[in-house]
């Protein structure tokens, strides 16, 4: 209340209470203090501002581990704070891919000839036929651009050009809002990087695209 005075005060002050000439103490001392307080009001303001904007950042950063809480004022549930860990010497790695056509992996890495497990889910809301998602890694001499472009014209095979399967090494289920999939397999023997797409048109080239390293 002591702070909406002031500030009632303060705003009278600018409005039109100015000091008669000749100024009297006392009316000066009162500018000054009115002033004073204005300039604390502001002060005071665009510190808690920038307090408020420290606390939202933190916030941002310190996802929870699980990834399934504090999510109802957002559209999406935030993603895994780790999605790689290796569980009984499988890399489970847990992807998901949004209606802003991006994955929450860039890329993980493997060692050759171990067991992989992929669990993605489609966390967007858009209608799988706007903003389907699937993950599709290519072999290590697949041209990934070629690749997507051929996949365009396969809408009937959920986009999965099959005069190229055989530059696939695996890939999951093409999936609508919610939907999840998993795929299990064996990293190939030979070191290197393999990409991993999505082969829904244009996907790729809006940034649907990371790496499996091999090593
Ligand atoms: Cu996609």
């Amino acid at each position: 209340m002591a702070r909406q005075g002031r500030w009632t005060r303060w705003k009278d002050w600018q409005a039109g209470e100015k000091c008669a000439w000749p100024i009297t103490q006392a009316c000066a001392g009162r500018q000054t203090f009115l002033i004073l307080s204005g300039m604390k009001i502001t002060k005071y303001s665009i510190s808690l501002l920038v307090i408020s904007l420290l606390f939202a950042a933190c916030g941002d950063s310190s996802s929870d581990p699980a990834g399934n809480g504090n999510g109802s004022a957002a559209a999406e549930p935030p993603a895994p704070a780790d999605p790689v860990s290796v569980v009984d010497g499988v890399t489970v790695v847990e992807m998901t891919g949004n209606d802003r056509m991006k994955y929450n992996v860039d890329s993980f890495t493997v060692s050759a000839g171990s067991p992989v497990k992929v669990i993605f889910t489609n966390v967007g809301k858009m209608p799988k036929a706007a903003m389907g998602h699937n993950v599709v890694f290519l072999t290590a001499d697949a041209d990934a651009n070629a690749f997507a472009a051929a996949a365009t014209s396969a809408k009937d095979n959920d986009y999965i050009p099959e005069q190229l399967n055989d530059q696939i090494l695996i890939a999951t289920e093409l999936l609508g809002p919610g939907e999840k999939d998993t795929i299990e397999f064996t990293a190939p023997d030979t070191p290197g990087e393999y990409a991993f797409i999505c082969s829904f048109p244009a996907h790729l080239y809006a940034g649907m695209r990371g790496v499996m390293i091999v090593e």
